[in-house]
């Protein structure tokens, strides 16, 4: 149920009984996100003005520099979660490892597992480019009691409880679905409060923007550069619109908005792509299903791939459900 001017915490806990099976820590946990994104939204809209931007002076387990904004905004969200008692486990793009929360009173006796990427498109902080984070929840599958296992985190996207992303862009907005359609919330800077601004978003069926790193045209499969040449030269409702900001959640925010696909596939460079499933893809892949639209490899949905590993990457084509189809039947063709 949604209302103009709703707030975020009056739309949990109006929407509270959608949450199978919850006593309310799903609603928590949600509140807890709204609270680190307030953190790391201050932070990422000040980059430029403090020493804050720039290599930590680490790399993570992706080889990756982490810009001293990643590192903060990891912490922020780990210690937030970590804080009210909610969740019994993090796994986190920024750390090698899962991290197990142990319980406050009832030793791990809380329920929900968080994946995250806390601060994705990073390397456009620089240059003033807008950023995302983005989050993956589940109920863990092992029993409550001990401590999560890898198990727990290694579950396919189709368990997921909720997912979302924040993007702090020229206005900061959390989107996120708790497997009842997707809803978008603007951050009212001055009084810190989220509002209901995009009520029950949807991926047009169709759309004539396609988002991919053409710059890696001639390492892509053949699909795809028979795809980027149907774009550009055949499809009915061309001419298409090429946009690539480098950003994930900005480009498929825009997508989901406007109508379009957003495609990382593999290469020749990257045998699996360069997107991670656990905390990228598949959240994007509830949000983009939950809307309307497709999420794949080129070949199978997102959300049914089993994981295997933490840190995993899968080839991604995600959007408007009748563009995703398209990509994958010149996938299958060639
Ligand atoms: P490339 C950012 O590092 C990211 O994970 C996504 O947000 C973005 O879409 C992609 O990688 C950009 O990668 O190789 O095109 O620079």
């Amino acid at each position: 149920m949604s209302r103009k001017n709703q707030t975020l915490g009056e739309f949990i806990i109006e929407n509270q009984s959608e949450f199978q099976y919850s006593s309310g820590e799903l609603s928590r946990l949600i509140n807890s996100i709204r609270l680190a994104a307030k953190v790391v939204n201050h932070e990422v809209n000040k980059a430029g003005l403090v020493d804050i931007v720039g290599a930590a002076g680490e790399t993570n387990i992706q080889g990756e520099d982490q810009q001293k904004l990643d590192v903060m905004a990891n912490n922020t969200f780990i210690s937030t979660l970590t804080n009210r008692n909610i969740v019994c486990g993090i796994a986190s793009e920024e750390n090698d490892d899962f991290i197990t929360i142990e319980g406050q009173g009832e030793d791990h006796k809380n329920k929900y597992v968080v994946l995250m990427d806390p601060l994705d498109g990073s390397s456009n902080i620089d240059v003033n480019v807008s950023v995302g984070t983005i989050f993956s929840i589940y109920r863990r599958v092992t029993p409550p009691g001990s401590p999560v296992t890898l198990e727990d985190f290694l579950q396919p996207g189709r368990n997921q409880v909720a997912a979302g992303y924040i993007i702090y862009g020229t206005s900061t907005m959390l989107v996120y679905t708790t497997g009842h359609g997707v809803n978008g919330f603007t951050l009212n800077p001055a009084i810190g409060t989220f509002y209901l601004s995009h009520p029950n978003m949807q991926f047009p069926d169709m759309g004539n923007i396609y988002s991919v790193n053409e710059g890696n045209y001639n390492h892509f499969p053949n699909g795809v550069k028979k795809y980027i040449k149907y774009c550009q030269e055949e499809a009915e409702n061309r001419p298409y619109t090429s946009r690539y900001i480098g950003s994930l959640v900005s480009d498929i925010h825009r997508n989901m908005i406007k109508g379009g696909i957003y495609i990382y596939p593999k290469s020749s460079k990257a045998m699996n792509g360069k997107l991670r499933l656990l905390y990228e893809c598949n959240p994007m892949a509830f949000i983009a299903e939950q809307a309307g639209g497709k999420a794949s490899d080129g070949f199978t949905p997102i959300l049914d791939l089993k994981p295997t590993e933490l840190h995993e990457r899968v080839p991604f084509f995600c959007g408007s459900r009748l563009m995703v189809e398209k990509a994958e039947s010149f996938m299958s063709n060639s």
